[in-house]
Order: structure tokens, then C-alpha cells, then sequence
């Protein structure tokens, strides 16, 4: 098994999910090659070392410039904030690197654009890390769409709501800064939802927003740990993003959308869902129910007919059948570890794994769409 060297950007929740998955991919899905976790990267020298130490990374650097150049470094991995995505995805790009960023692939539709010509000028595998699409349910629920189970579908109803911002003493973090972050729960999880809504439906075409801000002002954080270039101020900042946003929607294949990104709804720790009518059938999905996948479908005989509970463990379900007998469930982290085997599956035959910097693109216009009608309060076109 031949080894391909890691350097990683970024060292805080995402680093620690990637972090776990490339020294978990072999043991359960082994392949050609094997990711060595070669160096991490981080501003701060002491965080970044303590991340080396618990996830087993062999080297650290401050500077994501000289992680890129390193000659023993064949994959760069961008678990930064958004602000950082151009510029180091175009640098990895011109060093030959092949690259993984998480999601939203960038601040702005202009920035995705150059990423993906730069990734595709330099013939470089590339990844964005909408790891949802790996959740089995989901690659199923697309197996249902592809085979003509659900018929011609008519409506896409995409939620994605969490609560961890409610409190008006949570501090000014860097997720709540439009110039590092981008959006707010639009770009966040916003894009997970219309992700997984090109992914299973089609392309979506135009949409008609409205985002809002509940809690206009919060606390800088105390440690300087949040919002950038806020370090040990006091007082309070403004909050520049968006704490909501819905819209609508119309897709490609004629039907139509519904769609909500909220971090205000209480109760909803990480509530993904999705459901999907169509002609034959109809499917639900929940991902704090991330094993299980509803499904409703007209060929039921009369009378028997309803909503019912597939549970997606079976060793022929997508991913299962590297992990555990039917019913051993499995879980966030396992999102992950299906996405960097795809990657690894892509570099072995020197193809592209989905979701690839086009998907990214493509997801990025849609949410600059969202965000032109939030301002304009018309249907806005998607770029495409
Ligand atoms: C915070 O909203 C967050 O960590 C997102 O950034 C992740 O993409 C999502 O998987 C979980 O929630």
C-alpha cells in the first residue's frame, strides 16, 4: 500500500473530523493508497502542536504557505475559514497538490470560479467536503431517485436548522463575521441543504429569499478565539450575517423547492432533512435519524399503503458493508471516512470524486443567488 502525504490547515472541528478519517479509511475501507498524516497547520503554534499530539500528526507549521511549498506533501487539505479557501486552494493548485476543502467551497461565487480554473489548469484531483452526501441514507435515497422508484419528482423540501447561536451572550465567533465566514447560516449549513438538493434532484435554476438577523450585536469574545482581529477586545461587535435564511426554489427537471437555514430553531441540534414527493413515492430523511430513511411508495397495495422506516444498515446499502452486521448503526465521524475513501478511489484512477470544486461551483451561485433576492426581494436567476 503505497503512502500519500497529508498537510492539513486548519486544526479545530473539521480538522479533528479529517483529521480522524484518514487514520480510520484504511483499517475499513483498505485500498492502493494509505494517507499518512504528515503535517498540521495552524496559527497558533501551541494549539496546533496539542492537535498534532491527539490526532497524530507527525509535524506542525504556523504558516499554511510552507505547509503548501513542502515537496513531502501531495495533498492539501483546507479545514480553515472560508476567507482562506482562495488563496490557499490556488497556491496547493499551483504547487500540484491535490486539494480538499471543506464547504461552502468559498466566500463568493467570483472565488469558486477561480478555484475550480485553477484546480482544473493545474490537473489536480479536488474535492469539497459536503460529506452529508455520504450519510448511506442519502446515497441510497439517491439510488431510489436514479432507478425511478419515486417517479418524476414535484416537490424538494430542504431544512437545516440548529440552535447554538439563541443565546444573545453567545460571542462574536468567526462564523458570525461576513468578511471571514462569507454568510451565516446560509454558507454554513444553508449549503449543505441545497447541496444535497442538486445531488438527489437537479440543478436549481432561480430562487426568492428573504435572511434575517435576530441578534444584531454580541460580546467579542473574551479570548480573541472568534471573530478574527478581535483578539482581547471588549464590548460588543456586530453581528454581519444572516441567522436565517429561506427561500424558494425552482430545479431544473421542473420541480419545485422549499427551503429553510436557521441556527435559531431550539431543539434542533444538527436537524439535516429532507423530503422528496414524487409521482411513484415519496422519501423523508432526518439526520439526527441518520441510519434510518422513510419511504413512501403508491405501489403499495391499497389499504397497505404509508410512510415506512427502511433502516439503511444492510451490508448492500452504499458504505455499510464495510462497517458492521445489519442494525449496528454508524455515525457522523463514518461521513468522513466514506468521503476520503472517494477521494482516495478518484486518485487511484486518476478521476474526480463527487462532490468535486464544479458541484462546489455550482452550489456557490446558488447561494449568491439567495443572497441577490434577499437584497433585490425578486426572483434572482442562478449563474450558470
Ligand atoms: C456548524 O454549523 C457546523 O459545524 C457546520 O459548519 C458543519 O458543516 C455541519 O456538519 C455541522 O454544523
Amino acid at each position: 500500500m503505497a503512502e500519500i502525504n497529508i498537510a492539513l490547515i486548519g486544526y479545530k472541528f473539521m480538522g479533528k473530523a479529517h483529521s480522524n478519517a484518514y487514520r480510520q479509511v484504511s483499517h475499513f475501507f483498505p485500498g492502493k493508497l494509505q494517507p499518512r498524516l504528515r503535517v498540521i497547520c495552524g496559527r497558533d503554534r501551541a494549539g496546533a502542536k496539542a492537535a498534532a499530539r491527539q490526532y497524530g500528526w507527525e509535524e506542525v507549521e504556523t504558516d499554511w504557505r510552507k505547509a503548501v511549498e513542502r515537496r513531502d506533501v501531495q495533498v492539501v487539505d483546507i479545514c480553515t475559514p472560508g476567507n482562506l479557501h482562495h488563496d490557499i486552494a490556488l497556491a496547493a493548485a499551483a504547487a500540484g497538490k491535490h486539494v480538499i476543502c471543506e464547504k461552502p467551497l468559498a466566500n463568493s461565487l467570483a472565488e469558486a470560479r477561480a478555484m475550480l480554473k485553477a484546480v482544473e489548469k493545474a490537473g489536480v484531483c479536488h474535492m469539497v467536503m459536503h460529506n452529508y452526501r455520504k450519510v448511506p441514507a442519502v446515497a441510497f435515497a439517491k439510488r431510489l431517485i436514479e432507478d425511478g422508484t419515486m417517479g418524476d419528482i414535484y416537490h424538494y423540501h430542504g431544512a437545516y436548522l440548529q440552535d447554538w447561536i439563541m443565546d444573545p451572550n453567545f460571542p462574536l465567533v468567526w462564523r458570525l463575521d461576513k468578511k471571514v465566514a462569507g454568510s451565516g447560516a446560509l454558507g454554513d449549513i444553508g449549503s449543505h441543504a441545497l447541496d444535497l438538493a442538486q445531488y438527489l434532484n437537479s440543478d436549481i435554476t432561480a430562487v426568492a429569499s428573504q435572511m434575517t438577523t435576530f441578534i444584531k450585536e454580541r460580546p467579542l469574545p473574551a479570548d480573541g478565539a472568534g471573530a478574527w482581529g478581535a483578539k482581547g477586545k471588549k464590548g460588543k461587535g456586530k453581528v454581519t450575517v444572516d441567522d436565517d435564511a429561506n427561500f424558494l426554489a425552482h430545479f431544473k427537471n421542473g420541480s419545485v423547492g422549499v427551503f429553510e437555514a436557521s441556527r435559531f430553531c431550539g431543539g434542533r441540534r444538527n436537524y439535516n432533512t429532507f423530503q422528496i414527493y414524487g409521482s411513484k413515492g415519496s422519501l423523508a430523511f432526518n439526520l439526527e435519524r441518520m441510519n434510518e430513511l422513510e419511504l413512501y411508495s403508491q405501489a403499495d397495495a391499497a389499504g397497505r399503503q404509508g410512510f415506512r422506516t427502511i433502516n439503511v444498515t444492510e451490508s448492500h446499502h452504499p458504505y455499510v458493508g464495510a462497517w458492521w452486521p445489519p442494525g449496528h448503526i454508524i455515525g457522523y465521524e463514518h461521513t468522513f471516512i466514506h468521503a476520503v475513501h472517494d477521494f482516495l478511489v478518484a486518485l487511484e484512477k486518476d478521476s474526480l470524486p463527487e462532490p468535486n470544486f464544479r458541484d462546489g461551483a455550482r452550489d456557490q451561485a446558488v447561494l449568491e443567488a439567495v443572497e441577490l433576492s434577499a437584497q433585490s426581494g425578486r426572483w434572482e436567476k442562478v449563474a450558470r
